[in-house]
């Protein structure tokens, strides 16, 4: 069932009780129907902080536009998984998409450069590079493909980290020949080969019962994403490897963009690029709860030394490899930001 999420209708699916799929929305009196109704995808759980943020953001448009424009949000892979959906982004059947930079590299590969491992220590670091000249790099890159853009604040993911069902993961050996769910990327494959391990791509909406059926014994992901995917279910060990951070470009269609009058086009990024520095604080402080609240739900958190975890792919030939793949150009734009990498 299509169905399109603003905050009421988040709120209440919140009440039916978390995970429940976006229900109808309802209308309030003889609502004027928009002049302009755009879709916008993501593969997140309803409760995920993006999803929250986007309906408020929808909210605030519908509002400041004097209903002339509604954004309507599709969250949990509804219209396709991240595959699918890249397409539809780019021939304009969704307007909106929310999408990691390793998927978008398949279609513009300076986009994976944000997702190098260990590249980025902190937030502070992060956000230093990714609202400063690496971001911006990579909006250019996303740019020239003609068919989409990528709004200025780039969303928060989080950093990732690496769960297994049968045992532990304490030191990169431990990764060897382990099945582990990878997003459909060329640097999250490269990457977990670079540890020995056996990467299996997996949109992410296949990705719970991937694990349930043991398909893969593994996979990464931040700990946001753990909670709102209900991973925990299906998930045992949880090893804070924190191998990289990942973010969520807000791609438009520009065709679609185009057709938009600029007042309207004006407040959708005022608000998208506001929600998305609102929900990085969201998954900040939600991160800061979940070790906790993911143990009490029975996962078995351990530390890693993450200088073994570096070396390893360092000795792998990682850096060197995607060094040369991203160029030198690109490369010198991501250590300038975060330092010697190679
Ligand atoms: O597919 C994943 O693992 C996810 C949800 O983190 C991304 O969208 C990259």
């Amino acid at each position: 069932m299509m169905t399109k999420l603003t905050r009421r209708t988040f709120t209440s699916a919140l009440s039916v009780g978390a995970g429940a799929a976006a229900i109808g929305t309802f209308s309030i009196g003889r609502a004027r129907a928009a002049e302009f109704t755009y879709k916008f995808a993501n593969n997140l759980a309803l409760t995920h902080p993006l999803n929250k943020r986007l309906a408020e953001a929808a909210d605030k448009i519908k509002e400041e536009t004097k209903g002339r424009f509604e954004l309507q949000v599709f969250p949990s892979s509804q219209l396709g998984s991240d595959t699918d959906t890249l397409g539809q982004i780019r021939n304009g059947a969704v307007d909106f998409f929310s999408l990691s930079g390793l998927i978008l590299s398949t279609l513009v590969p300076a986009a994976a450069i944000s997702g190098v491992g260990f590249a980025f220590d902190s937030y502070p670091t992060v956000w230093k590079a990714m609202d400063g000249q690496l971001g911006a790099f990579v909006r250019e890159e996303i740019a020239k493909s003609r068919q989409i853009f990528a709004f200025e604040k780039i969303w928060d993911n989080g950093f990732r980290q690496t769960t297994t069902s049968s045992k532990p993961v304490l030191t990169p050996a431990d990764l060897d020949g382990v099945k582990l769910r990878v997003p459909p990327a060329p640097l999250w494959t490269s990457m977990f080969k670079a540890f020995g391990a056996s990467p299996t791509t997996i949109n992410f909406n296949e990705t719970y019962s991937a694990l349930q059926a043991k398909v893969v014994d593994g996979q990464e992901n931040p700990l946001a994403i753990i909670e709102t995917a209900k991973l925990y279910e299906v998930q045992t060990y949880c090893s804070t490897t924190n191998h990289m951070w990942d973010g969520f470009w807000i791609l438009a269609n520009r065709r679609n963009w185009d057709a938009l009058p600029k007042d309207i086009q004006e407040v959708v990024t005022k608000h998208i690029n506001a929600a998305g520095v609102a929900e990085r604080a969201d998954i900040e402080k939600l991160t800061a709860s979940l070790r906790e609240q993911l143990s009490s739900k029975g996962m078995k958190f351990n530390d890693v030394n993450p200088a073994l975890f570096r070396e390893k792919l360092r000795a792998a030939g990682f850096y060197t490899e995607w060094k040369g793949k991203f160029g030198d150009k690109a490369w010198e734009t991501l250590e300038a930001a975060v330092g010697k990498l190679s």
